[in-house]
């Protein structure tokens, strides 16, 4: 009894000392109706408002809100909410940012909440102007400052040192003598070459402990201060001189381009990356500069700066699109000319485009890949010119919105944002699982997105129009000099044992140029158009069976799925259908003997029924066997790098209830899309898939799938403009990763003809910004 109770002393000392306070138990969520926050122009947002006590809704609890674009909310209120909860909506009629805030008033305290949702946000666009010389004068200033040498200082700070890494305080000469910077250099102890990382702060007069973490996984780090004092001191002295000289720095001289206060603090940046090359054991390689807040500001003017930088992660840069608010639009942080309207400032509003983070993203390179991470509820750095910031950026880019975030972040926001770091810097990531090959290509896709959607073409290797078969050729490489980024190639027959698919190409020929074309840096996909399993002759047809007898047209009788399923008389046979399949893939290996990714795209337009797969040949229920029967089998095998496509027809109306009947399942599929052709009118066309994308899109979007057109044509090109006329408006409007144009055969071609007129409107399409192909997408 007595060790019972000493054990409960013990415990409950021990619960006492590790209480926290944490969070609030009255909590105000403002939700919208869509997952990712986010809606088209024109679209109407819903949100909900709820107080909750406890975890439940309050009742008769008073609130005021406000609500409208950011920075400019019109509707103001106070109510009384009898239950707890309020419905709002409210829309925007351009880009932007439309933004509900809710105070909650209990027992005397002010309890908040918000959401702010975005309205078509990769249209926004900067107001920003680039004054002619901005390069000249930053580059000159650059040159200016190094006639002062650096003349390094270097202490170590032991206390601070691990049995991994050395830790420093640094300083080194900026723009003048005996104007210094200081920082504190993370050094890995292992001898050898690094990777560099340089962090820049967001605002405020601070001591800084260095990045001595990311230093321990191998990478130079150097953390630095922008205001020529030493960043060792105790905290009072900082706090002295924040409360005292510098209350306010980011205004100081703002009508002198000249004196500005960041000229030194961005100067100090670059001066920063002379230290690295100079005086630490940098590789020479990868360089690369993050912050958040001002710091990310400083992580644009860096990058775009300097071209030794090849990585850089701005979070919520602030100081973006100083001028927004002359239109009435929100700006960034500080809000330099959101108060007076630009009154009387002239001077500034001339200056402040010297010292635009917009305008050094502007210069940003496509040999520097950018991370850009910021919350929709920000009421510091609006999302509004976040979003326009990455819009401004031309290089390789990728963004990761954490919606619910203000101007804080969240864990998996800090968590992706250092495994992306290390990603750039080429160094193994000590967490989580590796990439399977299919995931890999997964967050290949997902990057392409950012520059825009590849061209695809089925068959484009093996003939044409007036060819066949001679190495090399492609009629889109005749038409425009280069290859499609995607080609497409089919299975079928492979089931039967054959040596030549459905279309006559033989497979031996299929499997060089599938490897030929990843080995060029190009994306390949397969479909599978097999036999009936039940109709077809042992000797596939080629004795006496006419078409569509015993091909995957056949579609006479709806019982041929059942009979192929587990217990079904066909089950056997279609066992060994698979193997043939699987064995065939598993010959699908680059020269270190890794197999290749590959996009597989079985059962594709299920939704009719002219295959024996289709809506009305199979239930719900069959369908869902036959899907799972082969990706278990294949998954079985062990193929890792099948990336697995989901892929209908052209409905013209799908609902989610609809499409859900047969959706194989989040965790069974990565790329959703539909076979689209203009088979009747264009209108029709236009609006069928307009509807559909509408939709897919949204569920891509929501269940985190990449989106295709996975085919799509226009037989024998009756209308010589239709691609940049017809397809090219409709796929601008959404995330797609590819669109696959089928085959050029002699009977029925959907590429290009080289030479004809269809030829001049594909090499229109090829030109075009946010097409791309092999060239544009191929990893050099
Ligand atoms: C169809 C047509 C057929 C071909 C099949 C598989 O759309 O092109 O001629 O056999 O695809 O490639």
């Amino acid at each position: 009894m007595k060790r019972i109770l000493s054990t409960m002393i013990c415990l409950m000392a021990f619960l006492a000392l590790s209480a926290q306070i944490r969070g609030n138990n009255i909590v105000v969520t403002v939700q919208p109706d869509h997952q990712d926050w986010t809606y088209r122009v024109g679209e109407k947002a819903k949100f909900t408002v709820n107080v909750l006590k406890s975890g439940t809704l309050l009742n008769n609890v008073a609130i005021d809100y406000a609500a409208g674009p950011e920075m400019y909310q019109d509707v103001k209120k106070s109510l009384v909410l009898k239950d707890g909860t309020l419905q709002l909506t409210g829309t925007m009629t351009k880009p932007g940012f439309y933004r509900v805030d809710v105070t909650a008033h209990v027992d005397g305290v002010d309890y908040r909440g918000a959401c702010g949702a975005a309205f078509s946000p990769e249209q926004l666009q900067p107001s920003t102007v680039m004054p002619k010389d901005f390069n000249d004068f930053w580059q000159n200033a650059i040159k200016e400052a190094r006639n002062t040498e650096l003349d390094p200082t270097k202490r170590l700070l032991p206390e601070r040192c691990t049995k991994d890494v050395n830790v420093y305080e640094v300083s080194f000469q900026n723009v003048l003598p005996n104007y210094r910077t200081y920082g504190i250099l993370s050094v890995p102890v292992k001898e050898g070459k690094y990777p560099a990382l340089l962090r820049v702060p967001g605002a405020g007069v601070r001591p800084y402990g260095g990045d001595i973490w990311t230093a321990a996984q191998g990478a130079i780090t150097l953390e630095i201060g922008i205001h020529g004092i030493p960043v060792t001191m105790e905290q009072k002295v900082y706090d002295d001189i924040y409360n005292g000289a510098l209350t306010g720095y980011w205004d100081f001289n703002m009508d002198d381009r000249d004196k500005h206060y960041m000229k030194r603090v961005v100067l100090g940046c670059i001066r920063a990356l002379d230290y690295i090359e100079q005086c630490t054991p940098w590789n020479g390689k990868e360089l690369g500069v993050t912050g958040s807040s001002q710091g990310g500001f400083l992580t644009l003017a860096t990058a775009g700066l300097d071209k030794r930088i090849t990585y850089y992660a701005p979070v919520h840069a602030a100081l973006c699109d100083h001028t927004n608010s002359l239109k009435g639009i929100a700006c960034g942080w500080p809000h330099y000319f959101y108060w007076n309207k630009g009154k009387g400032q002239e001077k500034q509003i001339e200056v402040s485009r010297y010292y635009d983070g917009i305008n050094f993203a502007r210069l940003i390179d496509n040999n520097q890949n950018g991370w850009f991470s910021f919350g929709y509820n920000d009421d510091v750095v609006p999302p509004t010119t976040a979003w326009a910031t990455y819009n401004t950026v031309t290089g390789p880019k990728q963004i990761s919105p954490y919606q619910a975030t203000w101007h804080f972040w969240y864990q998996e926001q800090w968590d992706e944002w250092e495994n992306w770091l290390l990603e750039q810097m080429h160094i193994r990531q000590q967490s989580g699982a590796e990439k399977t090959i299919a995931q890999q290509l997964e967050a290949r896709l997902a990057k392409l997105l950012n520059k825009g959607y590849m061209a695809g073409h089925q068959d484009d290797p093996f003939y044409g129009i007036g060819w066949a078969y001679e190495d090399g050729k492609s009629d889109v490489k005749l038409t425009v000099g280069d290859y499609p980024a995607v080609m497409g190639f089919d299975l079928g027959g492979i089931e039967m044992g054959d040596d030549k698919n459905l279309d006559s190409v033989p497979f031996t020929r299929i499997h060089d140029e599938l490897l030929a074309h990843v080995k060029r840096g190009g994306i390949v996909t397969l479909s599978w158009h097999p036999r009936n399993p039940v109709t077809t002759a042992a000797d596939g047809g080629r004795g006496a069976q006419k078409f569509p007898e015993g091909s995957a047209w056949d579609v006479k009788d709806a019982t041929i799925v059942r009979n192929i399923l587990p217990g079904g008389a066909y089950h056997d046979q279609f066992k060994t259908w698979m193997t043939r399949v699987a064995d065939f893939i598993g010959t699908l290996k680059d020269e270190q003997g890794q197999p290749v990714p590959i996009i597989f795209r079985p059962w594709h337009e299920n939704n009719g029924s002219w295959f024996w797969w289709g809506q009305n040949l199979c239930s719900d229920e069959e369908f869902h066997g036959l899907w799972n029967m082969l990706q278990d089998y294949m998954n079985a095998r062990g193929f890792s790098n099948l990336l697995w496509s989901y892929s209908p027809n052209l409905d013209g109306g799908w609902t989610k209830e609809r499409f859900l009947q047969r959706y194989p399942g989040n965790d069974r599929v990565t790329l959703i899309g539909e076979d689209a052709y203009q088979w009747g009118t264009e209108a029709d066309f236009i609006k069928g898939v307009t509807a559909d994308l509408d939709f897919l899109s949204q569920f891509a979007k929501e269940n985190g799938k990449l989106l295709a057109m996975t085919e799509c044509g226009l037989k024998n090109m009756t209308d010589a403009t239709w691609w940049t006329r017809v397809l090219k408006p409709v796929m601008d409007k959404y995330p797609i990763s590819y669109f696959l144009l089928w085959r050029n055969a002699e009977h029925e071609w959907f590429g290009p003809v080289p030479g004809t007129p269809c030829g001049n409107d594909y090499k229109k399409l090829y030109k075009a910004k946010n097409t791309l192909f092999l060239k544009e997408v191929r990893i050099e």
